[in-house]
């Protein structure tokens, strides 16, 4: 298996974190983990991204130095990080001094190499997500900018210069040959269009401020925030180092998988797989563009006042624990091409229905029926799994089919109806009405046999997303799990199986929503 390497967006600190980062971040860690229980040499990346003038302006306004105020908000994102208990393999922060180093090394080789050039610019500026448009897109936009609503301005600088424009043809051979690069395919298109309209060179510096990394060679610039910060995903690796090829991360690259929200996807899809090549380094395997949550029907926003920040989730996490937030996350998350909208009554709903009365009532009816008619002892089964081995073998490749895609939401559904299976399974051939006749015991003990061990398998497929109640799952049905292909049978007959509560009960919170 190739090594599997995947990042998350870096963070900007000019805010605190809320759902949308928290949400990428668990899409990320729910992956990691599935390939490390795969086997496959994991590593997942995450950071925040800390210059650019939005990071000078905040910090001017708060009335701290800007450093001061990465370092408070890094910290803050690192907190989310314990919080959820994400597994990121690395914390990258762009004031570093390995990724400064890292990036003027890789700007030397653009400049030396062509690819970066000094030129006049002018175009259509949004202020907030110091980016341009062009004419055509700004005309698009209504000349305002699609995040903050506020007007583009008009802006005219001398700068430095990426050749984007060079890339048209190898860009559109690379889209060609990896039609697949692009996920969901509503992105792939959408990037495609653009593609039409022509590319223009795309500025690299900027001398308006001075919150950056110093361009070499002439640090009257600094370089571009966005420049700066996809680099993040190859310094984190030291693959610009000077002995790059020494280092023991470097092998990681090309990444699996980069997960982003839909509105940063020009910079991945297209701007990096061209800085990529000009330095003559491969392009990620996929880029992972998922939708927005919003919240009851409405976009979050700071002026709105309804961001879902920690306090609020930390609301959900106290009362249906960690798991059950990251499985609302996953299974009802914008994912793909449509973005989601979060509302307690249906995460409550989600929650009882999936988890409670399915995941939870299945492991604990299948553990008291071990414990009330075999003393909690696996009973053998004298039927051999009977059709359970291949259906769990089709199971575990359609979940590892649904890991390769990262559509997430397949492989928490597949494990899920292995356990509607079960239940199915059990109001279908009643071991309760076998019990009371002894004639029937070894077909009582095949039944019981067959539904731990699929109980067993489905939790190891779940535990990606339920790291913690797997675990405890699991440790009643045949204990911890090693890395490797998932199949059928894990539990040995003897073994002890025990009764336990998994997802409690709870009674719909009773404010509104
Ligand atoms: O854009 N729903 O950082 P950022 C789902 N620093 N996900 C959301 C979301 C929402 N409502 N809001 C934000 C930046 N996100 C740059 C990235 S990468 C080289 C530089 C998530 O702090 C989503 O992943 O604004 C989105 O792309 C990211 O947070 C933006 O985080």
């Amino acid at each position: 298996m190739d090594s599997a390497y995947i990042t998350t967006p870096i963070y900007y600190v000019n805010d605190r974190p809320h759902i949308g980062h928290a949400y990428t971040t668990t899409l990320c860690d729910v992956w990691a983990r599935a390939m490390r229980l795969r086997g496959a040499d994991t590593y997942f990346l995450t950071g925040t991204d800390e210059h650019g003038h939005k990071v000078e302006k905040s910090a001017k306004e708060r009335g701290m130095t800007p450093q001061a105020l990465a370092d408070e908000n890094a910290a803050e994102f690192q907190n989310m990080l314990k919080v959820f208990g994400f597994s990121n393999n690395d914390f990258i922060r762009t004031t570093q001094e390995r990724h400064v180093r890292q990036v003027q090394a890789f700007v030397t080789r653009l400049r030396d190499s062509g690819a970066i050039y000094l030129g006049e610019f002018e175009g259509w500026y949004d202020e907030g997500q110091e980016e341009y448009h062009t004419e055509t897109r700004a005309k698009e936009l209504g000349y305002k900018s699609p995040v903050s609503g506020r007007p583009l301005v008009r802006a005219r600088e001398q700068n430095y210069y990426f050749k984007l424009s060079g890339f048209q043809a190898r860009l559109e051979a690379f889209f060609a040959a990896n039609p697949g690069f692009i996920q969901p395919q509503a992105r792939f298109n959408e990037v495609m269009g653009r593609m039409r309209e022509g590319l223009q060179d795309v500025p690299v510096t900027r001398t308006n401020f001075s919150w950056g990394i110093p361009f070499p060679g002439d640090e009257k610039h600094v370089i571009y925030v966005w420049i700066d910060a996809l680099f993040n995903y190859l310094t984190a690796l030291d693959a610009g180092s000077a002995s790059s090829s020494a280092s023991a991360k470097v092998h990681y690259w090309p990444a699996a998988y980069q997960v982003i929200g839909k509105e940063i996807l020009w910079f991945h899809a297209v701007i990096w797989p061209a800085m990529l090549m000009a330095l003559d380094l491969p392009a990620p395997r996929r880029i992972h563009a998922h939708s927005f949550w919003i919240r009851d029907g409405q976009k979050m926003s700071k002026s709105l006042g309804n961001f879902i920040d920690l306090a609020v989730i930390q609301t959900f996490t106290d009362r249906y624990g960690l798991d059950a937030w990251r499985w609302y996350m996953v299974t009802q998350g914008p994912l793909d091409a449509t973005d989601a909208d979060f509302r307690s009554g249906h995460f409550h709903e989600m929650y009882t229905a999936e988890l409670v009365n399915t995941v939870g009532n299945c492991a604990s009816r299948v553990g008291a029926m071990v414990g009330k008619y075999f003393d909690g002892v696996m009973p053998a089964d004298v039927e051999n799994g009977g059709a359970w081995p291949e259906r769990c073998a089709s199971t575990v490749s359609n979940w590892e089919k649904a890991i390769d895609d990262f559509d997430l939401v397949a492989a928490a559904r597949g494990p899920l109806d292995l356990i509607r299976g079960v239940d199915l399974f059990i109001n279908q051939t009643e071991p309760f009405k076998l019990a009371k006749d002894s004639q029937q015991r070894d077909r009582l003990a095949s039944i019981l046999a067959q539904c731990s061990q699929v109980v067993r398998v489905a939790s190891i497929l779940l535990t990606p997303i339920l790291p913690s109640k797997m675990e405890e799952c699991l440790a009643g049905f045949g204990g911890a799990i090693s890395a490797g292909r998932v199949a059928y049978g894990g539990i040995a007959t003897g073994a002890r199986i025990t009764k336990m509560a998994l997802f409690p009960r709870i009674e719909p919170a009773t404010e509104s929503g």
